[in-house]
C-alpha cells in the first residue's frame, strides 16, 4: 500500500538532520555542524551534514511519502528506504569498494545515513561535461558481474534466495518502472512530454504494433523474471565517479528481476550521452558500452566457474546460453530506456540540454529510431559493437 506513514515519521528539516547526527554521536560531541539539503533527484530528501572544523561529513537520505518530481498527488511508499538500505548492505558483500558505506538506518523515519561521496561527480554530469571517466565501465562491469551472479540462482543457495526475494518485494517502485519505462511512452499517456514537432515520430511508435508486441514481452520479463537482485534504476545519475573511483548509489528500485534490466539501463544511458555528442566524441561512450559488457561477462564467468552452486553449471554450453539470453534482454531493455528517456516523464539532461532546438529534435528522432530498432532486432544483435551501427543511420522523416 502506498503512503503508509508511521506515527513518528516526519520529513526532516536541516536542523532536525543536525540534531539527529548529534543524537547518534556521528561526530565528536563539540563539533560545529552545518547542514544543507542537496537532493536534486526525483524522490527523496538528501541532507549533507558537515563538521565545519575538519570537513568530516555524512549523508542523511530520507524518503518522502510522495514523488518529489510530481508532488503530493503521487503518493509513494516509505518502504523504499528499507529496500535501499538492505540493497546497499547486500551489494557491499560483493563489491564493498563500489557502493557507499551505510552507517545507520531507521525504517520508521525512512532514513539511511551513509558515506558522503561529494568528492565525486554524478557520472551523467561528468559525461555531459566531456570527462572520460576512464574506469567507469570497468567498475560498472564488475558491479554488475558480481552483484548479479551472487544474488542469482546460479550463485546463491536457492532456498535462501527465495527468502531474499521476499525481503525485496518492491511493488510501488516496480510499478513506476512498469508504467514509465514499459507502458506510458508507447501509448498516448499524460505522463509523456516532448516537443510538438516530434509528434509524427511519436505517432510512429504508438502505431507500430510489431514494436509494441516486443515491448509487451520485455515488460512481462520485468514483471516475472526474478533472476537476481537488480539495482533497478542503474542510469548514469545513480553513479558517482571520478578518474579513479566509482560508486553506485540509490538502489531504492531494487528487487529480484531480470539481470539484463540493469545492464540495459547502463547501455541506454551511455548511448543517450553518445547521441548528444558530435561524432568524433562518441567513441569513448561506445567503448564504455563494450567494456561494460566485456567486464560483466568476465566477472560473471569467473564467478560461475569458481562459485556456481547450480548442479547444471558445469554442463557444456549452459553459461554461454545464459550470457546470450542476458545480452539479448539487455539490448531490448536498453531500447525501452532510450525511448522513455526521450519522450517520457523522466527525461535526461544529456538530450534535453542540446541546443539549438533543431539539433535536439534531430537527436530525439534518432534516439526514438535507435530505441525501436534495438527492441525489435535484439535477437539478431550479438555484440555491443553492433549497437553503434544503429546510431549511424539517417533519421527517417
Ligand atoms: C517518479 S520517479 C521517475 C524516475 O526517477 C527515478 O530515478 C526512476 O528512473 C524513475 O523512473
Ligand atoms: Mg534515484
Amino acid at each position: 500500500m502506498a503512503n503508509k506513514k508511521s506515527s513518528i515519521y516526519q520529513p526532516l528539516t536541516e536542523s532536525d538532520a543536525i540534531a539527529l547526527a548529534k543524537r547518534l554521536q556521528l561526530f565528536d560531541e563539540k563539533s560545529q555542524l552545518t547542514c544543507n539539503e542537496i537532493g536534486d533527484g526525483n524522490l527523496n530528501l538528501v541532507f549533507r551534514v558537515v563538521n565545519s572544523e575538519n570537513n568530516e561529513s555524512v549523508i542523511i537520505k530520507q524518503a518522502l511519502p510522495y514523488a518529489k518530481v510530481v508532488g503530493e498527488s503521487w503518493p509513494l511508499t516509505l518502504d523504499r528506504s528499507r529496500i535501499e538500505t538492505n540493497a546497499l548492505i547486500k551489494q557491499s558483500e560483493f563489491v564493498p569498494n563500489l557502493v557507499p558505506k551505510v552507517y545507520y538506518s531507521d525504517e520508521a523515519l525512512a532514513i539511511t545515513i551513509m558515506e558522503d561521496l561529494s568528492h565525486l561527480q554524478i557520472a551523467r554530469a561528468a559525461l555531459i561535461d566531456g570527462k572520460n571517466l576512464p574506469l567507469l565501465s570497468k567498475h560498472i562491469g564488475e558491479f554488475l558481474g558480481k552483484t548479479l551472479f551472487y544474488t542469482s540462482d546460479y550463485g546463491l543457495d536457492q532456498h535462501y534466495k527465495k527468502e531474499l526475494v521476499k525481503q525485496f518485494i518492491n511493488p510501488d517502485l516496480c510499478k513506476i518502472t512498469e508504467d514509465l519505462v514499459f507502458t506510458d511512452p508507447f501509448f498516448n499517456h499524460d505522463t509523456n512530454e516532448y516537443e510538438a514537432e516530434l509528434q509524427p515520430d511519436v505517432d510512429q511508435i504508438w502505431e507500430d504494433q510489431a514494436l509494441k508486441l516486443e515491448v509487451a514481452k520485455l515488460k512481462h520479463l520485468f514483471l516475472t523474471k526474478a533472476e537476481a537482485l537488480v539495482h533497478g534504476d542503474l542510469h548514469t545519475g545513480s553513479i558517482f565517479a571520478d578518474e579513479t573511483e566509482t560508486k553506485v548509489i540509490d538502489p531504492e528500485f531494487a528487487y529480484f528481476g531480470p539481470i539484463g534490466f540493469d545492464i540495459g539501463q547502463v547501455f541506454a544511458n551511455l548511448l543517450l550521452n553518445a547521441l548528444s555528442k558530435d561524432t568524433e566524441k562518441q567513441d569513448i561512450l561506445f567503448d564504455h558500452i563494450e567494456e561494460t559488457w566485456e567486464v560483466f561477462v568476465a566477472e560473471f564467468s569467473k564467478a560461475w566457474k569458481e562459485d556456481a552452486i547450480e548442479t547444471f553449471a558445469s554442463v557444456e554450453g549452459y553459461l554461454e546460453y545464459v550470457l546470450s539470453e542476458i545480452f539479448e534482454e539487455s539490448v531490448g531493455f536498453a531500447g525501452c530506456e532510450v525511448i522513455r528517456r526521450t519522450i517520457g516523464l523522466a527525461r535526461v539532461a544529456d538530450i534535453e540540454g542540446i541546443e539549438p532546438k533543431e539539433k535536439r529534435l534531430l537527436t530525439k528522432q534518432l534516439a526514438l529510431q535507435v530505441g525501436s530498432e534495438l527492441i525489435k532486432n535484439r535477437k539478431s544483435i550479438k555484440t555491443p559493437k553492433e549497437i553503434k551501427n544503429y546510431t549511424k543511420q539517417p533519421v527517417n522523416f
